[in-house]
């Protein structure tokens, strides 16, 4: 990855049809098949899975974890650690496609992180993220990048279609409360769920929004998932709601002022069509 052989994938420009921006837009989410190629993602995947074994802290048997801690190893901000994990965060092909989808001019990097369920891992329960994300707007987006083909038993990522329209449940944590709140609300409102399989190459993009969750991984290997997350370029730290969007205003964007636009050093801007 450090010697840029890779630049061609990770800078194209991939193609973003009509229809599937409408269906972001109407769905909150959008599963792009072939997005990324199978080398690219060996390559970056050798280098997170090293930064994952190297800054894992979490050795609690399965057992005695919370279900949090049983949903997955969760390291972030490694473009802050690795030259080789920064070259792919800084890819314009998922940038331009995180800024397309939501329809703005630019995007910022808010933060990237490793998502790791590891065999015998648990559910990651109902959620959304603007939980906690101190921000003015709702133009905040996350892209689910798997590092190998996740199957039904091993935990791919699951959107309730259209959710992002709905305002139950966005002041829960990632809980027991939460799975068990939001998935009774979702089910009385009727909202389909999409928790199909990923190919290897495909990338998920989920708005802020939108209530998603994942299953356990039953398999023998570990799910290894890297997820960038993007915020439009222009959008505002707002006064945050919760300890958890305090915590992310200190962590992620340090010294970005309420009411201003957020563009710390933690937050260089990834892709801009000016
Ligand atoms: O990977 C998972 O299990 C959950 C991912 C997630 O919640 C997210 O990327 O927002």
């Amino acid at each position: 990855m450090a010697d840029d052989r890779f630049a061609a994938d990770l800078d194209a420009c991939h193609p973003l049809s009509p229809a599937r921006q409408a269906a972001f837009r109407e769905q909150g989410f959008v599963k792009l098949p072939g997005v990324l190629q199978p080398a690219t993602l060996d390559a970056v995947a050798g280098e997170i899975r090293r930064q994952v074994q190297l800054l894992n802290r979490q050795d609690k048997p399965m057992a005695a974890r919370s279900t949090y801690e049983k949903a997955f190893l969760q390291i972030m901000n490694l473009w802050r650690v690795s030259p080789e994990v920064a070259r792919f965060c800084a890819g314009r092909k998922l940038a331009r496609l995180a800024a397309e989808l939501m329809g703005c001019r630019g995007v910022r990097m808010y933060h990237d992180q490793a998502l790791f369920k590891e065999p015998g891992g648990g559910i990651t329960p109902w959620h959304c993220d603007q939980q906690y994300w101190p921000f003015s707007g709702p133009q905040c987006v996350t892209a689910w990048i798997p590092l190998q083909a996740v199957p039904a038993e091993m935990g791919p990522l699951a959107f309730s279609i259209g959710s992002h329209r709905h305002d139950f449940g966005r002041d829960l944590e990632i809980s027991d409360e939460s799975e068990r709140t939001i998935s009774k609300a979702l089910t009385l409102r009727d909202l389909p769920v999409d928790e199909g399989p990923f190919a290897l190459g495909e990338v998920s993009f989920h708005a802020g929004w939108t209530f998603h969750r994942a299953g356990p991984n039953r398999s023998a290997s570990m799910r290894e998932v890297m997820t960038i997350i993007y915020l439009a370029d222009g959008m505002r730290l707002a006064e945050p709601r919760n300890r958890n969007q305090r915590n992310d205003w200190e962590t992620w964007m340090p010294g970005a002022r309420v009411g201003e636009p957020i563009a710390t050093e933690l937050n260089p801007l990834l892709w801009s069509d000016a």
